[in-house]
């Protein structure tokens, strides 16, 4: 039977996604179940003198009104990182009794027999509120003077992270040129089509909690639930059905499931919470919303000589639980696919009056990647070189693999020269430069961008699998992922079925239940078809091997003469003399000797101790109506290299969503605030996400660079196509606007802030 892995199959969860039988947290009914709605700070900043529930109490409906005094002995949110750095880390309550940080944090809950009451309930909570100066601007928040959130965080200064060499400073001096540059990556809402939601149901039987809930780490989350609530965590068990998307803002606990599931518990019900769109763009984590000044010294003939990049990082109002993760991937990504002989980085981190903010698809990788290429293409104007043959000159030679950069990641492998090669071919660069005089000289104005780039995937070390056979003979993977979309119950039925040789659909894959899988970590960082992958070909080669011996008992012949062709174990050389699965399956559970276990599974957790680093070129071809500064996208194209493809389809699928998002944050996106911290982007009427009609068509080219760390050369894809292609679209807009003296113009690129950019640099003229 041929393998599965490489071939574009459709996915095993889209018969039942569009037929509209998908589970989705909020499509779970309890029959009984009360529903909790919440009394939001109208503040940016404040302080709580006083909060009167007893209005809402005596609503119709209402069982139950909580604040944070009644929460006493309730940890805190869990905090999953918080560097060392910091002078403290201010605890993150499930409400808080003293003061509010941001605009939309929940200080009161209503739990009541239907939504609308608990909605009508919550708007009579009265809180009294003593307002206080507000400060949403990262770098005013540093200055002196400035509005102080917590007494015990000076200056507002969260942490701050360092990697690399203070050698950096001396060799920018000994540079031909030094460009620096200022960044914005514009802070960014996740906006799932899935809103968060959560079924928290008290379970009378063990005396526990069952919790349904949208997450990328169904274990993790047990285990919050367990401490939050105070209930063993074995007597938690956590559903994660299907997820309408996460994109790295659906791995935590947030203060609203946490008070879901302590009401739960507390009252003996079932509790449901699912947040309306405006909600969600309040208090859901957001992403970006760095500043970076990036220093590039390069000498004459374009060898780059140092890197010094800064970043100023906005937390928001409270350190999320991994809040911080996205400042360290700035550390140890800012050297991209270059040569950098000395490098360094650092950053700030600082809490404003704002949304929490943490990882959004790519986390750190999106920021280090786009402050580099703008970077870079400005030293290729400078020196008055091709931006491609500057890259040419600087990119890790295929030869130099493992590579050590200057801020200590070593990358696996790699061949960034002929992704980019194969990139410039598709279109024809150097022609493309002829018709572009050529066009300029009409007075059109059209550019390219090319982004070269490079990304870990794989991060924290380990997935779980399990397989087990049952008697019939049918094969279930129970996968500890957290899969919100990308395909997880194709792509390891396609590594399970080639490896035992059965049909991948006849394979069942289990994910999202802490009951049934034992244990998992979860699905970011681009990390499950590295990590969950190679568990379950690990966790199959057991299964295949332990099939193999029940099969040469029954048989009566040698383990090493039982062969496995087309699902049917049989001796070698004599097809006829073999078994199916059913008969082996069946057999393992009545008939083997003491010597064996009973029954066909197989447990396996995959760890490695680095991370694959996948890579790219992207290219974009743009044209700008020097008139009002509307973009057309001519062109995109990209060329990744995620190692072996499992599903070549799915990751066309993968970069065509992160392309989106990437698009979304370059041309539209931009979560904005006024001084008092109101959010000015508080519905999708402000906030302009792309619409499918406005993203451009992609074209997917790849190359095939098998990672030496995980037994299926994989690396990952989930995050490539948002980290390369706001530089790409970017570069290609100021390539574009380069006759006019354009240089510099921050994202999101909407028409007016191009125009103004256009006619500020014809003033300056
Ligand atoms: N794949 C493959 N071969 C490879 C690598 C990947 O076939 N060598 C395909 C597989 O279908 C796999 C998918 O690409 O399921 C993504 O794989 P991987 O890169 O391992 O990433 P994860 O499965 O760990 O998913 C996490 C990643 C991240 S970090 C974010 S954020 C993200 C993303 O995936 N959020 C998503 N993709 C998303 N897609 C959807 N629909 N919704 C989200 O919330």
């Amino acid at each position: 039977m041929p393998s599965y892995i490489g071939q574009s199959i459709k996915r095993n969860e889209d018969p039942r996604l569009i037929t509209g039988r998908g589970v989705f947290s909020d499509d779970v009914d309890v029959p009984g179940t009360l529903y909790a709605a919440f009394a939001r700070s109208p503040h940016g900043h404040a302080r709580i003198i006083s909060i009167d529930t007893s209005a809402a109490k005596a609503a119709p409906g209402v069982e139950a009104v909580i604040t944070g005094h009644d929460l006493q002995g309730v940890p805190p949110i869990p905090v999953g990182f918080a560097p060392p750095s910091a002078p403290a880390v201010p605890p993150n309550h499930v409400l808080p009794t003293q003061k509010v940080v941001y605009v939309g944090q929940a200080v009161a809950a209503v739990i009541a027999r239907d939504p609308y009451q608990a909605q009508d309930a919550a708007q009579l909570i009265e809180v009294e509120y003593e307002p206080l100066a507000a400060v949403v601007d990262p770098l005013m928040a540093l200055e002196p003077g400035s509005p102080q959130i917590y007494a015990e965080v000076p200056g507002n200064l969260g942490f701050t992270m360092s990697s690399g060499s203070n050698d950096v400073e001396a060799a920018l001096k000994a540079s031909d040129e030094v460009i620096t540059l200022r960044v914005v990556n514009n802070r960014v809402a996740v906006v799932p089509l899935e809103n968060r939601a959560i079924v928290a149901q008290y379970d009378a039987f063990d005396r526990g909690l069952t919790v349904t809930l949208g997450t990328q780490q169904p274990h993790g989350d047990r285990s919050a639930f367990g401490r939050i609530v105070g209930v063993p965590e074995n007597r938690v068990r956590l559903y994660a059905h299907d997820v309408g998307g996460g994109f790295g803002a659906k791995g935590n606990v947030y203060p609203e499931e946490a008070v879901t599931a302590l009401m739960a518990y507390r009252l003996r019900k079932a509790v449901r919470w699912s947040d309306s769109r405006s909600e969600n763009l309040r208090t859901m984590t957001q992403g970006r919303a760095h500043l970076t000044e990036i220093t590039l010294g390069v000498r004459r003939d374009g060898t780059f000589t140092a890197l010094d990049t800064k970043v100023v990082a906005d937390l928001g109002g409270v350190l999320a639980p991994v809040g911080a993760a996205s400042v360290g991937s700035i550390m140890t990504m800012c050297c991209g696919p270059y040569k950098f002989p000395v490098a360094r980085a650092a950053a700030r981190a600082v809490y404003t009056n704002t949304a929490p903010t943490g990882p959004y698809r790519g986390a750190g990788r999106p920021e280090a990647t786009y402050a580099l290429e703008r970077a870079v293409d400005e030293a290729a104007r400078r020196l008055n070189m091709d931006p491609v043959e500057l890259r040419k000159k600087n990119l890790i030679e295929p030869n130099q693999f493992p590579y050590t950069t200057p801020v200590g990641p070593v990358y696996d492998t790699g061949n960034y020269q002929a992704a980019l090669e194969i990139g410039l071919k598709a279109v024809d660069y150097d022609h493309f430069r002829a018709e572009q005089r050529r066009l300029r000289a009409q007075g059109r104005y059209v550019g390219i961008g090319v982004t070269t780039f490079v990304e870990p995937a794989g991060a924290l070390f380990w997935e779980f699998a399990e397989i087990r056979v049952d008697r019939s003979g049918k094969v279930t993977v129970y996968s500890g992922g957290g899969p919100t979309g990308q395909g997880h119950e194709t792509i390891l039925a396609q590594i399970a079925a080639s490896e035992l040789q059965v049909p991948v659909e006849s394979i069942e894959v289990v994910h999202g239940d802490t009951g049934a899988v034992a244990m998992g970590v979860g699905s970011f960082g681009s990390r499950s078809t590295i990590l969950g992958g190679s568990a379950t070909l690990h966790a199959a080669q057991q299964v295949r091997e332990k099939m193999r011996a029940v099969a040469a008992g029954m048989l009566e012949a040698r383990v090493d003469d039982i062969q496995l062709d087309d699902g049917r174990f049989h001796v070698a050389g004599n097809p006829a003399r073999g078994l199916d699965f059913g008969a082996i399956a069946g057999f393992s559970y009545f008939g083997v000797s003491p010597a064996q276990e009973p029954g066909i599974s197989a447990r396996e957790s995959f760890q490695m101790n680095a991370v694959a680093y996948p890579f790219g070129t992207h290219i974009c071809i743009a044209e700008v109506n020097p008139e009002n500064g509307e973009i057309t996208i001519q062109r995109y194209l990209g060329v990744d290299d995620c190692g072996t493809m499992i599903n070549p389809m799915l990751v066309a699928g993968q970069l065509h969503g992160g392309f989106a998002q990437g698009f979304g944050e370059a041309m539209m996106e931009q979560v904005l605030y006024d001084s008092d911290g109101q959010l000015l982007t508080g519905s999708l009427m402000d906030y302009a996400v792309p619409k499918a009609s406005q993203v451009p068509p992609i074209e997917f080219l790849h190359t095939v660079t098998p990672s030496p760390l995980d037994p299926l050369g994989a690396k990952g894809v989930g995050e490539a196509g948002c980290i390369a292609s706001p530089p790409t679209l970017v570069n290609a807009v100021l390539d574009a606007l380069a006759p006019l003296g354009v240089t510099h113009v921050d994202m999101p690129l909407t028409a007016p802030r191009v125009w103004a950019a256009i006619q500020a640099a014809k003033g300056g003229k």
